[in-house]
């Protein structure tokens, strides 16, 4: 048994790329494993977003998280900003972290380009992110291809942690999906799918309908000459929709190509696939939206039972930074040497 986190901003409606490269795999990873999955509304504060939705996204994602098939019995699903900790435990490692390794982050210079209006809590928040995952002692965290860089600095950050102040943190392992690990735009087929990039067509909702999948995936940018051939290279939109056909239908890519003579054959296909994977997701949605209570029910246990583990994560972590512990007295400071 393993113990996973991962989380999702509530910065937009979930899409397939979500689904896909990360929420499927937690729902795979619930069972069996101690899971805790939260919807991160302090990353929201980073971005462009509207106060008047924020709380509103925030329900409804974690709506959504239920209705792609999270068991509250079997995992622990909790909104970020109710358990204290993550924003407490965010500026100990920001104070372990250096500016240079944060420069590096590739999500923050597409973000912000060289914009000195970008928010600072947009470069700071991989350190949230880290403070995210350490806190649950987390040793896998399922998420898409484009979180690796920021685990990467999450795993740096807990050695160099524990390296200064002692055995405090363990150091989490990414766990990346072998198929559609990286879902592209289905009208810009080199740009990733993103809640946060406006694109009507090229983005395909978790909710969305037969009728609305169907139409995006017919009218999907594909490349130039007629051969279905698995070279996201040469072939960035034929690729991706046979990466989709494969996560759909669990056969290799590669394999797939093979099957279709024609675009139109393959676009067809993947359709089909792609309804027939979401229905389950769509229905469950319905069944849920007609019964709220029951939403705010699981985020109340979920952030009792996150509060419980952060908590003892956080107090370990700042005992270990020296910081003087509530209603104590110092302990006995030790001689120097010389
Ligand atoms: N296109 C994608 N393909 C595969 N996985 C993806 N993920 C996101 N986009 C794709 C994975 O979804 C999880 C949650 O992502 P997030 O909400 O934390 O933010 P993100 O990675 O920045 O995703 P978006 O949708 O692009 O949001 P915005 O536009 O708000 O930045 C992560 O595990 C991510 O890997």
């Amino acid at each position: 048994m393993a113990r996973l986190l991962s989380g999702i901003q509530p910065s937009g409606d979930l899409h397939l790329g979500n689904y896909l490269g990360a929420i499927r795999g937690w729902v795979a990873g619930q069972r069996g494993n101690d899971a805790y999955y939260c919807v991160v509304d302090l990353h929201a504060l980073s971005g462009d977003y509207d106060p008047h939705q924020l709380a509103r996204r925030t329900f409804d994602t974690a709506l959504n998280l239920l209705a792609a098939g999270l068991d509250p019995d079997e995992c622990t699903l909790f909104v970020q900003s109710h358990v204290g900790e993550h924003s407490r435990l965010a500026w100990l490692l920001e104070c372990v972290a250096n500016l240079g390794e944060l420069r590096r982050m590739t999500q923050f210079k597409d973000k912000a380009g060289e914009s000195e209006s970008a928010r600072v809590g947009l470069f700071t928040y991989p350190v949230l992110q880290a403070a995210d995952i350490l806190l649950y002692d987390a040793e896998l965290v399922p998420v898409g291809d484009d979180q690796r860089q920021h685990l990467e600095l999450t795993r740096d950050l807990a050695q160099r942690f524990n390296h200064r102040y002692g055995p405090t943190f363990v150091v989490p392992e990414a766990s990346v999906p072998e198929v559609a690990a990286r879902v592209m735009d289905l009208q810009a087929p080199t740009r990733k799918m993103s809640k946060s990039v406006s694109s009507p067509l090229g983005t395909i909702g978790m909710l969305d309908s037969p009728a609305e999948i169907d139409r995006k995936v017919r009218k999907a940018v594909t490349d130039t000459g007629g051969e279905v051939r698995y070279d996201p290279d040469a072939k960035p939109g034929v690729s991706n929709l046979l990466e989709l056909l494969a996560a759909a239908t669990g056969a290799s890519p590669a394999s797939l190509a093979g099957s279709f003579t024609s675009y139109g054959q393959l676009k067809a296909q993947t359709s089909e696939a792609l309804v027939e994977l979401l229905r389950p997701v769509r229905e469950r949605y319905v069944e849920l939206a007609a019964d709220p209570a029951q939403v705010t029910a699981v985020l109340v246990a979920g952030a009792e039972r996150a509060s419980q583990v952060a908590g003892a994560t956080f107090e370990r972590a700042s005992m270990a930074a020296g910081l003087l512990a509530p209603g104590s007295e110092p302990p006995r400071a030790q001689e120097t040497a010389g």
